[in-house]
C-alpha cells in the first residue's frame, strides 16, 4: 500500500494557513460554526425558556400548562401531519390572549437535524425537553428501524443541535427514559443501579439514547440528565396503550355502544401513576434540587415510580368497578374472558394480536432517590387514576367528543 502524501493534512491535525499545527490540535474552525452571539450568562439565564419535542403528546401537553404557569416561555415542535394532532393543545392557544408571546409552536422533526439547529438558534433555550419518540412499545416491533432513528437518533441530533449552537453550558437537557430500559428485569424493585435489558426494538432504541445523553454530559459538561419514568397515565393518554383503551372501552360498553373490549395480556404488571406528577418530577430533574453544582457535583439520573405494580387484568376489574358493573372470569390463556355477573354477557375477550413477540412481565420501580433528592412523590393513587379516566371516558362518550390521541 502506497504511503499518503507528506503534506496531506488530516482532521486530527490541522494546521494554520502556515502548515502547522495549533496547540489542542484543532485548525480554526470554518464560519458556519463560529459561536451564537449569546447574551452574557447573567441575562441569557434570566430568561426561562423552554424547548419541548413531543408537544403535542399525552407528558408534552401536560408539561406546557405547567411550564406557562412557572412563567417560562414555551417553545414546541410539532411535526407535520395530514390530520390534527394538536388537539391536547387546544385549550393552551385559546388562552394565547392571557399570556401573549409566550406558547409558539415551530414545524421541525427529531429525523430532521438541519430544523433542529435552525430552532436551536432562533430559540435559545434554557431547557431542553426531549419528550419526542414513536412511543408504542408494540408498534416498534413492526418500525424498528424508524423508532431507532427517531428514538436513539433524534436524541443524538437534538443533544448535536444544542452543541453546534454552543449552547452545552447554557441550556439544560432532560431525556425520556423509561422502565422500558429494565425490560427482562434483573432485580425487584428496578432502581438507578438496576442493570438493563430492553425487551423491544422501542426499549434498545431508548437505551441509546440513555447512553448518548450520559455520554454528552461526561465528555461535554452538560447538564443533561435521564429520568427514568415508569408507565404514566390520564385522560390524555393515547387510545392504544391499554389503560386509556380500557377506560374508553368501559365508558361504551355502559353506554351500550360497544359490546366487548379484545385485550393481549392481561398478566403483565405495571407500576402506574399519574402523567401530571411526573411531569413536575421531569422540572425538578432540571433544577439541581439536591445538589450542589458549585462545589462541582454532577447532575445524575433518576427513577419515578409509584412504588406499586397492578396486573392489566386487575386495571380492567377496577375499571369496570367505576360504573359499576361487577366481572366473573374464567378460561384461561387465549380462553380467558370475563362477564358481567349481572347481564351474564362477555365483555372482555382475549385476542392474542395484541401480544408482543418478546413481553415485559412485571414493572416495580423503586423512587427512594427521587423522594430523597428532590423531594418528589406521586400524589394521585391507582384506583384515583382509574376513576379520573373512567369519568373523563364517560364524559366524552355521552357527549359524542372523539379525541384524537
Ligand atoms: P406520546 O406518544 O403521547 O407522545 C409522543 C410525542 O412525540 C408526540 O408529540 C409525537 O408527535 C412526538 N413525535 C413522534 N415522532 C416524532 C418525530 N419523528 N419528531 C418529533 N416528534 C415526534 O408519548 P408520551 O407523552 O406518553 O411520552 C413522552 C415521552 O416519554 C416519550 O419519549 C416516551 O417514550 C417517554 N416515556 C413515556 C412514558 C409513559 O408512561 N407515558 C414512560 C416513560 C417514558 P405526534 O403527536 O405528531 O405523533
Ligand atoms: P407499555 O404500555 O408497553 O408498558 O409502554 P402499554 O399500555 O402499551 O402496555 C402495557 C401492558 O399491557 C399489555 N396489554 C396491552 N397493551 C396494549 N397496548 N393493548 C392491549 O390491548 C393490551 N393488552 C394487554 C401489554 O402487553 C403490556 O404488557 C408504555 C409506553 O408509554 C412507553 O412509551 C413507555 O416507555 C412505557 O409505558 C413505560
Amino acid at each position: 500500500m502506497s504511503r499518503p502524501p507528506s503534506k496531506m493534512i488530516y482532521p486530527e491535525q490541522s494546521s494554520n494557513k502556515d502548515g502547522q499545527r495549533n496547540k489542542e490540535g484543532l485548525g480554526e474552525l470554518p464560519a458556519a460554526f463560529a459561536p451564537l452571539d449569546l447574551p452574557p450568562p447573567e441575562e441569557y439565564f434570566q430568561r426561562k425558556v423552554a424547548l419541548i419535542s413531543g408537544i403535542t403528546g399525552q407528558d408534552g401537553s401536560y408539561l406546557t400548562e405547567f411550564l406557562l404557569e412557572k412563567g417560562y416561555t414555551v417553545h414546541g415542535i410539532i411535526r407535520r401531519s395530514s390530520s390534527f394532532n394538536t388537539g391536547r393543545l387546544h385549550h393552551l392557544y385559546e388562552d394565547q390572549h392571557e399570556r401573549p408571546n409566550k406558547f409558539h409552536l415551530h414545524y421541525g422533526d427529531l429525523t430532521d437535524s438541519t430544523a433542529l439547529v435552525f430552532l436551536m438558534a432562533r430559540i435559545l433555550p434554557t431547557e431542553v425537553y426531549n419528550l419526542g419518540a414513536q412511543s408504542h412499545v408494540k408498534v416498534s416491533f413492526s418500525l424498528a428501524e424508524y423508532t431507532a432513528d427517531v428514538d436513539a437518533i433524534g436524541t443524538l441530533r437534538l443533544l448535536d443541535a444544542i452543541r453546534t449552537c454552543g449552547l452545552t453550558k447554557h441550556c439544560r437537557f432532560y431525556q425520556a427514559s423509561t422502565s422500558e430500559l429494565y425490560g427482562l428485569v434483573q432485580e425487584v424493585p428496578q432502581s438507578e443501579t438496576t442493570p438493563f435489558y430492553p425487551r423491544s426494538p422501542y426499549g434498545v432504541a431508548k437505551l441509546y439514547a440513555y447512553w448518548i445523553t450520559i455520554n454528552y454530559r461526561e465528555a461535554y459538561g452538560m447538564y443533561a440528565v435521564n429520568g427514568i419514568l415508569f408507565n404514566h397515565e390520564s385522560p390524555r393518554r393515547g387510545r392504544t396503550f391499554v389503560t386509556r383503551k380500557i377506560s374508553r372501552a368501559v365508558a361504551e360498553i355502559y353506554e351500550n355502544k360497544q359490546a366487548c373490549l379484545w385485550l393481549g395480556n392481561l398478566d403483565a404488571q405495571r407500576d402506574w401513576g399519574h402523567a401530571r406528577d411526573y411531569i413536575e418530577g421531569m422540572w425538578l430533574l432540571l433544577q439541581g434540587q439536591g445538589l450542589n453544582l458549585d462545589a462541582g457535583e454532577q447532575p445524575t439520573d433518576f427513577v419515578l415510580a409509584t412504588g406499586e405494580t397492578h396486573p392489566v387484568r386487575e386495571f380492567v376489574e377496577k375499571a369496570f368497578g367505576v360504573v359499576g358493573i361487577k366481572l366473573t372470569w374464567s378460561g384461561s390463556g387465549v380462553d380467558e374472558e370475563a362477564r358481567d355477573v349481572k347481564t351474564g354477557k362477555v365483555v372482555v375477550k382475549v385476542d392474542p394480536q395484541y401480544f408482543r413477540p418478546a413481553e415485559v412481565d412485571l414493572l416495580l420501580g423503586n423512587p427512594a432517590k427521587a423522594e430523597r433528592m428532590l423531594g418528589w412523590k406521586r400524589q394521585v393513587k391507582f384506583d384515583e387514576l382509574v376513576k379520573e379516566m373512567v369519568e373523563a371516558d364517560l364524559t366524552a362518550v355521552r357527549n359524542f367528543v372523539e379525541d384524537q390521541n
